[in-house]
């Protein structure tokens, strides 16, 4: 097993769902977390439950992954005590909408490109060179079945995730040689603020995504991320494709009802 304890994990989209979900695996782990995401008075909460259930070390950032500079500034700023990142959850995406591929909106293309595949890479160029150096380290990647499989009103979101499935392949190969670990976790439906967002603030729209249904959680998740840290430094876990049981592909959802 590899020891979590005192390891610094960088969690992009941490104020909320699988990224606030994985905080507390890998403070449960006993590593200190930097964490990540723009609305800071989301991450404030987080930080405080943190450290009255974990003592955790933390360090909360307000950052928004699409903004280039500001990313390679903030890890330019981290400090001896925080700058060697020792695993990067790229985590923070988003889908916008539910249009057809020739209707979608400017502001919904840009948003989910921006965040899901650009901010990806921005954080990877940030501090995959440190780990270079340093001859370890581990990305893991929070990509999804729609990196595998395209569902209707799904195309540019899909797209951004097959290109998340893409990013988790040739960042293995471009790390070749190394001792940097790459990893992907691909969930079907979770039930986080996921719909919400892709629904503006509709929220009986997104009750309806988990309708009836037994989707996965936020830890459920979380779980499968901290379990792919923690393999021994040897160990690579390539990708991880989970699923409720009640989902068996896209758009097969059984709906006869919640378990308790
Ligand atoms: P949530 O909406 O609950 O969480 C998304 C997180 O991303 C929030 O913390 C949000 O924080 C952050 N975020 C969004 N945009 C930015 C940005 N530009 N910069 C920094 N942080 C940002 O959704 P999930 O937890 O479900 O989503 C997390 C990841 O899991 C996403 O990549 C999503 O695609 C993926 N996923 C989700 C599934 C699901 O069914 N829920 C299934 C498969 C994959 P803030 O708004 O404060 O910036
Ligand atoms: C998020 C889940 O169902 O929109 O990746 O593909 S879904």
């Amino acid at each position: 097993m590899y020891n979590l304890a005192n390891r610094i994990v960088f969690i992009t989209g941490a104020s909320s769902g699988i990224g606030r979900s994985c905080a507390f695996a890998f403070a449960g782990a006993g590593a200190r977390l930097i964490l990540a995401a723009r609305r800071a008075e989301r991450l404030q909460p987080v930080v405080q439950e943190l450290q009255d259930r974990f003592s955790t070390e933390c360090l909360a950032i307000s950052l928004d992954v699409t903004n280039r500079e500001a990313v390679f500034a903030t890890v330019r700023s981290l400090n001896n005590e925080w700058g060697d990142v020792d695993i990067l959850v790229n985590n923070a995406g988003k889908a916008l909408g539910l249009s057809t591929s020739y209707e979608t909106s400017i502001e919904h293309l840009d948003g989910m490109m921006e965040t899901n595949v650009k901010g990806l890479l921005h954080m990877t160029g940030a501090i995959v060179p440190g780990m270079v150096e340093r001859d370890r380290g581990h990305v893991i990647n929070i990509g999804s079945t729609a990196g595998r499989w395209v569902y209707p009103g799904g195309t540019v979101y899909c797209a951004t995730k097959h290109a998340v499935r893409a990013i988790n392949e040739g960042l293995k190969m471009d790390l070749h040689g190394t001792q940097v670990r790459v990893s992907s976790v691909d969930p079907g439906l979770v039930e986080t603020e996921f719909s919400l967002v892709r629904f503006d603030g509709d929220a009986e729209r997104a009750d309806k995504v988990y309708a009836d249904t037994n989707p996965l959680t936020p830890d459920d998740v979380a779980e499968s991320v901290l379990w792919c840290a923690a393999r021994p430094p040897h160990v690579n876990i390539s990708e991880i494709l989970m699923m409720a049981v009640d989902q068996s592909h896209a758009t097969m959802i059984n709906r006869s009802g919640r378990k308790a």
